[in-house]
């Protein structure tokens, strides 16, 4: 009988790619790189990069040759994760079972890190082909990252802790907050997937649609799983008919690429899964 397809079947190749597309870490300065190739690898589940190649194959292309984007976004998430731990944010000490990288290499040097990893993603970006698709994917990802995106989330977030963790909130805030600081490189990853495996505007837009229910979704789980976020205006109950809806609809748009959507179609499945067993 024919394996299903999953998309963790992508994280043996994804795991290559990201020792190829790292700066060795004997290449001067070596403590940067040393310290970029300890965020990037090791435990990650490679969610986003396997959501690029999935996305990719679901449009018709060779989801090999999404690759580079794959490292791409992984680079940011990796880079987003190392400064979200520093004292000035989250002040974690813990990251993917080990020392988060600035406890491992010292606040100054995980700073750097992470700055590097989200130069490297573009440059990784600058040699997709044609160059006008790298121009594509360049303005994508700097969209989903920047103020338009991650850190705008990022930022509100912030701006709603310092007010007090029991203050009131709005659901529109919370929204905000999900479909920014999440939401947005989760979609992007679909994206740039598709903008590789396609040049049809229709199917990038369905992806589009596809990325941005799954990206929302993520952030709804990751609260649940948390106990914060949305429950703090709404039941655990409701919290879980916001993000199965989600999943549902996303399901939907990925079971519109038939055959070729199945891999997409189990990123989707992967949310799903009862609340607790995640990680
Ligand atoms: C510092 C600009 C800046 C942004 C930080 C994404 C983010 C914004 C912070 C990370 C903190 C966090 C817990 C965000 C919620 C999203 C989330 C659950 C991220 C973890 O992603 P996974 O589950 O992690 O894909 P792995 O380790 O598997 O890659």
């Amino acid at each position: 009988m024919k394996k299903k397809a999953d998309w963790r079947e992508f994280q043996p190749l994804i795991e290559s790619a990201l020792k190829r597309y790292l700066p060795s870490d004997t290449a001067y300065p070596s403590e940067v790189h040393e310290a970029m190739r300890y965020a990037v690898l090791g435990e990650g589940k490679r969610f986003r990069p396997a959501l690029v190649l999935s996305a990719c194959e679901a449009v018709g292309g060779n989801p090999k040759q999404a690759l580079l984007p794959a490292c791409a976004v992984e680079f940011v998430h990796a880079y987003s994760l190392i400064h979200d731990d520093l004292p000035a944010l989250d002040n974690d000490e813990m990251r993917r079972g080990k020392p988060t990288c600035h406890k491992k290499f010292g606040e100054a040097i995980a700073i750097l890190a992470g700055d590097a990893l989200l130069t490297q993603a573009f440059h990784l970006l600058s040699e997709a082909k044609p160059p006008e698709k790298a121009l594509h994917l360049i303005r994508e990802l700097a969209d989903a990252a920047g103020t338009k995106g991650m850190v705008g989330g990022q930022v509100v977030d912030i701006l709603l802790a310092r007010n007090g963790a029991n203050r009131e909130v709005d659901l529109s805030t919370l929204d905000y907050i999900s479909q920014h600081k999440t939401g947005r490189l989760i979609q992007a990853s679909a994206v740039l997937g598709a903008i590789v495996g396609t040049s049809s505007s229709s199917k990038i837009k369905r992806i589009r649609e596809f990325g941005w229910l799954l990206g929302f979704a993520f952030q709804v789980v990751d609260d649940i799983m948390d106990g914060d976020g949305y429950l703090r205006v709404m039941s655990s109950d409701e919290a879980c008919q916001k993000a199965e809806s989600l999943i549902e609809k996303a399901k939907q748009e990925a079971e519109s690429f038939g055959k070729k959507g199945k891999r997409l179609t189990s990123v989707a499945d992967f949310l799903n899964v009862p609340v607790g067993s995640k990680n």
